[in-house]
């Protein structure tokens, strides 16, 4: 809404001057080491005390809703599964009217969605497409655990190639059960919504900062924004807690998991591999009970995907199409 007073939220440049207000505090009941949770935390954080959280089911409803516990300091509401773009429309447009009709003060007040990559990759894409096709001021998170985790480590279409789950266990007729390759759902949102001007992908523990500043950056440029979050889930990803961090970095440094932000149709990659280097995916997947079974052909075929994303997309990360032009001058 134009006539509102526009907050403009500053880049946090060191850890040093994170806020401290924490906004999602003590009274959860997700897993140690559960990088979800690291999420709410941050963009609670960044975010501020004027937000409205709406969340559809899975872990960070389930595990945030214990009986008369909740971890969130600002309002909160749970959302049907694939309602998540749904309940961001209709929070933000109920403001607005309230505003309109002078029944509430006239103020920024941030609405920030969040959904599991089930909820919101799956079942509830519709919904954020809606959602991104409005003038309307709402972030959605999608937080990636690769697995329906809530209901006991389901396969989604964001788990990743290979993985064990309670839907894909490997057996002996075929080792691999799990044989799609991730959706890849920002660049799908970006490339298809002209009027969403803000894309990203993070990850809540690296780069450090990085997502603190990706939802101060989201808010600031306003309308409707999406955010993709990379969260290593210890009891889905079967490893000890304490590796959360490493395998979020390694995630990112191995280039399974595109690290950039898009702002009106210019993308920048927040971790560059190009510049950068990547390190082995093998380093990734062989920390995690999930990708125990498999054999060294199978790595090599990850290997070769992810190098081919890199090496030979139009777009890394985000567009698949390599264009003959391009190649032909090469
Ligand atoms: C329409 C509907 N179908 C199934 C369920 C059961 N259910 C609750 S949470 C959940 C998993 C959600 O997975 P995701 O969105 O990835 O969130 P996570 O649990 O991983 O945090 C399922 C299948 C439901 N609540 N509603
Ligand atoms: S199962 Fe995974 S996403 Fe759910 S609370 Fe535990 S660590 Fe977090
Ligand atoms: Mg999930």
């Amino acid at each position: 809404m134009a006539e509102l007073p526009v907050i403009d939220y500053e880049r946090i440049t060191t850890v040093h001057k994170t806020p401290l207000e924490e906004f999602y505090t003590s009274g959860h009941r997700t897993c140690q080491g559960c990088e979800s949770a690291m999420v709410m935390r941050d963009f609670s954080k960044a975010a501020g005390p004027r937000t409205i959280a709406t969340g559809s089911t899975g872990c960070m409803y389930v595990a945030n809703t214990s009986y008369q516990t909740t971890p969130w300091i600002i309002p909160w509401m749970h959302t049907q599964l694939g309602a998540a773009g749904a309940s961001a429309v209709g929070t933000s447009a109920g403001l607005r009217a309230l505003m309109r009709k002078g029944k509430i003060p006239k103020e920024k007040i941030n609405v920030i969605t969040f959904c599991g990559d089930l909820g919101g990759g799956d079942m509830g894409l519709s919904g954020i497409s809606g959602a991104l096709q409005t003038d309307l001021d709402l972030l959605i998170i999608l937080y990636d655990n690769e697995s329906a985790a809530n209901t006991d480590i389901q396969a989604t279409g964001l788990t990743t190639y290979g993985a064990q789950t309670t839907f894909t266990p490997p057996g002996k007729k075929h080792r691999i059960m799990q044989r799609r390759w991730k959706k890849n759902v920002a660049p799908m949102l970006a490339v298809g919504h002209p009027t969403c001007r803000y894309v990203a992908t993070a990850c809540a523990t690296y780069p450090q900062l990085d997502f603190l500043n990706k939802v101060r950056k989201a808010l600031n440029v306003g309308g409707p924004t999406f955010i993709h979050t990379f969260d290593p889930c210890p009891k889905g990803w079967d490893y000890h807690p304490r590796y959360s961090h490493e395998l979020g970095e390694l995630g990112i440094r191995s280039g399974i998991f595109p690290l950039y932000e898009i702002i009106d149709g210019k993308i920048s990659y927040t971790y560059d591999p190009h510049k950068k280097g990547r390190v082995p995916v093998r380093d990734y997947l062989m920390k995690q009970g999930r990708f125990a079974h498999l054999i060294d052909e199978d790595i090599d075929y990850i290997q070769g995907m992810v190098d081919t994303m890199w090496d030979e997309w139009e777009i890394p990360g985000v567009a698949p199409f390599k264009s003959e032009l391009q190649l032909a001058s090469n």
